[in-house]
């Protein structure tokens, strides 16, 4: 049986604002998108082996805007969410080996056109629940109508077992409204590791076909 699980709401009015709001956050991460499809084509054309996988983009849904803020004390408004929420516009490559999600990392840093907010690295530091994945935030201005606006869009980068890990232990965090049991948690760190060894030696592989080839 599933605990029950309050789901925290914008008041009515407060919702239309956030709706308003959540104009240029679709805008930013159209920018983002054609960036980074951009980016795949690229490698596509000029790399033997495209190290992204694939892309996917998200705008974070008002009933999880709600739940954040409320996790963070903060008041169900949409000004609140403006002004502290970075992740409500989010990007995620997903890519074949570690390796290359510092060298996607590097790319979207050298963009000029990005403003580099923050960065997350939780490959060198991962979360204590097992979570590997590298973050950043990047800001990008969707046009003069918004006036001098810039809008963050954070991305994320992680190979696909990351990405297969972080989407069960979601889930699990889900169904047990973020108080996930023990056992639980201590299976999903286990997981976490061997996921970890598991990239770290199909690059190897990887890698020793590489020089089998050369
Ligand atoms: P959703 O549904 O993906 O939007 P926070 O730790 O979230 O209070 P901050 O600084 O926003 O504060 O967090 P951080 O570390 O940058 O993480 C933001 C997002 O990364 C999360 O968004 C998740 O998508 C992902 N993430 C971070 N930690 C974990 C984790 O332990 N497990 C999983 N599965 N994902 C994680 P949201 O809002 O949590 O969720």
């Amino acid at each position: 049986m599933s605990p029950e699980k309050s789901v925290t709401r914008f008041e009515t009015g407060e919702f239309d604002k956030l709706k308003s709001s959540l104009v240029i956050y679709r805008c930013a991460l159209k920018m983002i998108e054609t960036k980074l499809t951009n980016l795949n084509d690229y490698y596509a054309a000029f790399y033997e082996g495209n190290p992204i996988e694939h892309t996917a983009y998200r705008i974070k849904s008002p009933e999880s805007i709600a739940g954040k803020l409320k996790a963070r004390n903060l008041p169900i408004t949409a000004e609140a969410a403006v002004a502290n929420l970075l992740d409500i516009a989010g990007a995620r490559i997903i890519c074949s080996y570690a390796k290359n999600i510092r060298e996607i990392a590097d790319i979207i840093r050298a963009q000029h056109d990005l403003t580099i907010v923050s960065e997350k690295d939780y490959l060198s530091a991962p979360k204590a629940s097992g979570y590997r994945s590298y973050h950043i935030v990047a800001e990008v201005r969707p046009g003069i109508q918004f006036g001098e606006q810039c809008c963050p869009v954070e991305i994320q980068i992680r190979t696909s077992a990351m990405d297969f890990w972080a989407s069960l232990e979601h889930k699990v965090r889900y169904k047990y409204g973020g108080q996930v049991p023990d056992h639980f948690s201590r299976e999903l760190q286990l997981c976490a590791e061997k996921i970890n060894e598991l990239d770290e030696r199909m690059y190897l592989i990887h890698e020793l076909v590489e020089l089998v080839n050369e």
